[in-house]
């Protein structure tokens, strides 16, 4: 039987990132996909399409979060844009009510590209949902802000930040340099108490796009659900990402969108991650 997957995140019309994202993401990877909506994200033509962020009360993210897990036995759970402390305690709370063995992974999102600081969820982020991720996966000014390390510049930063998000009780944490360390790499460093694993893949050019983040987790959640170890679904995800990025769509933004579907109908050859 397929295994199942519930994302809990905001919607992003522009098709690249949030539910619209991790359902392509469970997809392309054979699982089965659900969703709980927190928010809604529509974009401004006329204000040079500033994200517009519209948020789901939080009687209906309970609503939601109760039917999907009345429903389904899930095999990964991952969380995106919750938008507000109480969709935060409705998740921890429903992640505590299904048991320790369901995978969850963290995506901490605390800013949008393109716009500032949303509502400040990184106590929230900390207290209540940190203890319960199986993996969380920050980029590097969300390690900063959860961590109160400032200003991570180089891989001895970013392991200084995994220790320290591990230490406030994640399972393992994927601190994500991404392409904006220097030098020709991106890179990500793998934290799981024991050990740390960097990977690297060659950078796919300075462009911008809209939906790598939430993919990645996304299909890191969809491989811990299929029984990948972290470490092999973190590379196997980083994989099937770069793909995505190798093949983005343009649209009028400026800031392209991945294509979910890269890595099965236009995987790009100059795709490689490394450990
Ligand atoms: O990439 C962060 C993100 C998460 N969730 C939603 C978004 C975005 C950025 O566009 O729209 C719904």
């Amino acid at each position: 039987m397929a295994k199942r997957a519930l994302t809990v995140a905001g919607s992003d019309t522009s098709g690249g990132a949030g539910i619209q994202a991790d359902l392509k993401v469970f997809e392309e990877h054979g699982v089965f996909g659900t969703t709980a909506l927190t928010s809604i994200v529509s974009y401004d033509p006329a204000r040079g399409f500033v994200h517009d962020i519209d948020f789901v009360d939080a009687e209906v993210i309970a609503k939601q979060l109760e039917s999907a897990f009345a429903m389904h036995a899930f095999d990964g759970v991952k969380s995106g844009m919750l938008g507000t402390p109480e969709a935060v305690t409705l998740l921890a709370a429903a992640l505590r009510k299904a048991g320790a063995g369901v995978p969850y992974v963290l995506d901490p999102v605390l800013v949008c590209k393109g716009q500032g600081a949303m509502v400040d969820l990184r106590r929230s982020f900390v207290e209540e949902l940190v203890p319960l991720a199986t993996v969380m996966t920050p980029n590097l000014e969300e390690a900063a802000q959860l961590t109160g390390v400032e200003g991570l510049g180089d891989v001895a930063d970013m392991k200084r930040a995994a220790e320290a998000l591990h230490g406030l009780g994640a399972e393992a944490v994927l601190v994500k340099g991404g392409a904006r360390l220097a030098g020709d790499d991106a890179v990500d460093v793998l934290y799981d108490g024991s050990g740390f694993t960097v990977f690297r893949t060659p950078k796919l050019g300075e462009l911008m796009v809209n939906g790598a983040g939430c993919s990645l987790a996304a299909a890191i959640t969809s491989e811990l659900a299929l029984g990948s170890d972290v470490a092999t679904a973190v590379e196997r995800a980083k994989t099937f990402v770069a793909h995505a990025i190798a093949g983005h769509l343009p649209n009028a933004t400026g800031v392209d969108s991945v294509w979910h579907a890269a890595a099965r109908l236009s995987p790009s050859p100059d795709v490689a991650v490394r450990r």
